[in-house]
């Protein structure tokens, strides 16, 4: 499908949904009633300085939700970071700790250690972007793993250095462009493979690892929950599109996730003790062509040049083989799986 086509199927997949009565919402606008299905609890206030569309925002602010207010923080530096708390300004509505770019696990790590002494409850969420964690923070998070301390780590994966002008890191998929993997004649964007962390997580026999999207907010919270009532380390993988470094439309980010995932380039798993526990199956299976055309980062792939096509079919390679060792395709309907998934309730507390 080319991408305007695929365009035009989204707006009006959007205009039905918008047009389509919805049981869970009154007709007639009743505040008591929309209330209710507002999110009882806000970690992360509006009013940020996040471009629009940015899958980051979004992500943090769905964690700290479902891990309620008991709840302190650390942040490696990067958009996250920069985008909440401009001094003197603060977005969080919860403790929360600058890290170093590298250190972000070993400082919650001492701060559990510390409420430990206390004899306190209180949770530790240790935040990172890929760069922070895939490279520069993995180190330090590997340490706090392999220690047990009591904490959530949660890595919002967009795929890039996107604070400092998007630089390529392990996280980048293969062949996508960045400022540091420019397509040309030498190569068509990074060379790449994405690095496979969860694996590498997983191998440290931690009790719960997980990987998550934005496009299933759902499925966020409840992951969330699940780790946050864990005792020990966990870990979340959250796909997060950045449309300055993806180069797409910021309305379209989060149609642009939910075809990672349905594509079976960003798989969505749950791994405990090392075992995979639970998949989003994938009841339709889209060609990666369908997500690869929608962004700027990919549009080297589809140009006359011969090793284009090369790399598509490569790019499909890796979907297909995640489908496969994962177990990817559904048998059939499936209220969790990446149709039904998103069509859960929406609001904090309801689903
Ligand atoms: C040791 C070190 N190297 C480099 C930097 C500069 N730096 C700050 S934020 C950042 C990029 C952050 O990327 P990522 O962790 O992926 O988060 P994103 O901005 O994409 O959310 C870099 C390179 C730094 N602060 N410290
Ligand atoms: S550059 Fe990307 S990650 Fe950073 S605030 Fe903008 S959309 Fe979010």
């Amino acid at each position: 499908m080319d991408s305007t086509k695929l365009k035009q199927e989204i707006q009006e997949r959007r205009r039905q949904a918008q047009s389509a009565p919805s049981e869970s919402m009154p007709v007639e606008h009743n505040m008591a009633e929309l209330r209710k299905l507002q999110p009882r609890y806000r970690g992360l206030e509006a009013g940020h300085r996040a471009c629009q569309g940015c899958g980051e925002a979004l992500a943090a602010r769905l964690v700290t939700e479902a891990a309620g207010p008991d709840v302190i923080l650390t942040n490696a530096t990067g958009c996250l970071e920069v985008f909440t708390t401009p001094w003197p300004q603060s977005a969080w509505r919860l403790p929360w700790i600058h890290s170093l770019f590298e250190n972000s696990a070993a400082i919650a790590s001492g701060v559990e250690a510390a409420l430990k002494a206390q004899g306190r409850k209180t949770k530790v969420i240790a935040q990172g972007g890929d760069g922070g964690t895939f490279d520069i923070g993995f180190q330090a998070l590997s340490g706090m793993l392999e220690r047990q301390h009591n904490i959530l780590y949660v890595c919002y994966d967009n795929e890039a250095y996107m604070n400092t002008g998007i630089q390529r890191s392990g996280s980048t998929p293969h062949a996508a462009m960045t400022t540091t993997s420019p397509p040309g004649k030498e190569r068509m964007g990074k060379r790449h493979l994405k690095k496979d962390l969860l694996s590498i997580i997983a191998a440290h026999h931690i009790p719960y690892a997980a990987s998550a999207s934005v496009a299933y907010p759902a499925d966020i919270r409840r992951k969330v929950r699940r780790a946050v009532s864990i005792e020990g380390p966990t870990f979340l993988l959250i796909h997060s599109p950045c449309p300055l470094g993806w180069g797409i439309d910021s309305e379209i980010s989060i149609e642009v996730a939910r075809l990672a995932v349905q594509t079976g380039l960003f798989p969505v798993v749950e791994l405990e003790r090392g075992e995979l526990t639970g998949v989003m199956p994938i009841r339709h299976p889209r060609p990666v062509a369908d997500y690869l055309k929608l962004q700027n980062r990919f549009k080297h792939l589809f140009t006359d040049d011969p090793r284009a096509r090369e790399e598509r079919e490569h790019l499909q390679a890796l979907a297909d083989h995640n489908i496969e060792i994962y177990q990817l395709k559904g048998d059939g309907m499936d209220a969790l799986d990446t149709d039904g998934a998103d069509t859960v309730r929406r609001g904090g507390m309801v689903d």
